[in-house]
């Protein structure tokens, strides 16, 4: 295994090769109500346009994190600690984890997770510029499976796994309580999270982020389509599907569905798949958290709330967790 070179672009064998995106959007299709998976948009194109979501006026996540690392970003180093191990969940922004990285003492190493390789390499290189002395060891997988992280290069403190953008949200609550104890075994006994968390606010202002007026959310939840076109040659007809985003407040949620504008059939690989008028395939979940709703769902996986910054707004968290039995100590 290459997992041991340090700045090497460390490949996980565990990911699902991509002959099952075909029987993945096959299983989907055929479940009542039909339902795709999120990680679907994620694309090139996906990528880019989900960062053009990010400048949207409505969509008030990244800016409100971004203020909270600005007003946080030491404290929130300060309670790392120093010689620390970053592992982020998805390469994401490079721009929150350097606000971080900026503050922490001594950090062992970066190892940002992600299953796209081209972002990845991106990040990288992103990073290496403005941190010419850290070691970056990046780590193409999917992080909702276990990980093999690849070995430091000199012993961590801590390992703290870095899950910023509120991406836990787009995982139901049993998925997403499976999901943190996954990560809590990742870290180990004196390991922390820091996770970002949108909360829960006027259902207007978070309907408006998954409804912005220039229609960058809807190129983006169109684009899955595009992309299973062209990965799986399906014939979706993009102008014969609509965007649709809706709270539910009972589930405290975003619900992200592709409507059918008419009746029609869609090929997907051998099989055909008929569509009602109107009828809706889900395709994403963003939930949204009260402080105590989070708490109840850190407990679920075993770890406890140490810390809560929150942006001046109120509107975004991010949140130090660690395992439950250490809380106390
Ligand atoms: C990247 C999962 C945080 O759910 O807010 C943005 C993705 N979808 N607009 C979110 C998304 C539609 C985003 N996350």
């Amino acid at each position: 295994m290459s997992s041991v070179q340090p700045f090497g672009l460390s490949d996980d064998d565990r990911r699902p090769p991509s002959s099952d995106l075909l029987e993945v959007v096959q299983r989907g299709l055929g479940a009542r109500p039909k339902r795709l998976p999120s990680w679907l948009f994620y694309d090139e194109r996906g990528s880019a346009l989900f960062e053009r979501i990010c400048e949207q006026p409505e969509y008030y996540l990244t800016r409100c994190e971004i203020a909270l690392m600005d007003e946080h970003a030491a404290d929130i180093a300060g309670a790392l600690g120093s010689d620390v191990r970053l592992v982020e969940y998805g390469s994401g922004n490079a721009h929150k984890t350097r606000m971080l990285l900026e503050h922490l003492r001594a950090p062992v190493t970066y190892v940002p997770v992600e299953i796209s390789p081209e972002p990845l390499r991106q990040s990288v290189e992103r990073l290496a510029t403005a941190f010419p002395q850290l070691p970056l060891q990046p780590l193409c997988a999917d992080f909702s499976k276990p990980l093999r992280l690849p070995i430091p290069p000199r012993a961590p403190r801590r390992t703290v796994l870095y899950f910023p953008g509120s991406t836990i949200g787009n995982f139901d609550n049993r998925s997403a309580a499976a999901l943190l104890r996954k990560m809590r075994n990742e870290m180990g006994d004196a390991g922390g999270i820091l996770i970002g968390a949108d909360l829960k606010k006027d259902p207007a202002l978070i309907e408006a982020a998954y409804n912005d007026r220039a229609g960058v959310t809807a190129e983006f939840t169109l684009n899955m389509l595009a992309r299973l076109n062209r990965e799986i040659g399906s014939n979706f007809e993009l102008s014969a599907f609509a965007h649709r985003s809706h709270y539910n407040p009972m589930a405290g949620r975003i619900e992200t569905h592709l409507v059918s504008r008419r009746e029609q059939q869609v090929k997907v690989g051998r099989v055909n798949v008929p569509f009602r008028t109107d009828e809706a395939i889900q395709v994403e979940y963003s939930c949204k958290y009260s402080l105590e709703d989070f708490a109840a769902l850190t407990a679920r996986a075993g770890l406890a709330v140490q810390r809560v910054w929150t942006d001046p707004q109120r509107m975004f968290s991010v949140q130090y967790l660690v395992r439950a039995s250490m809380s106390a100590r």
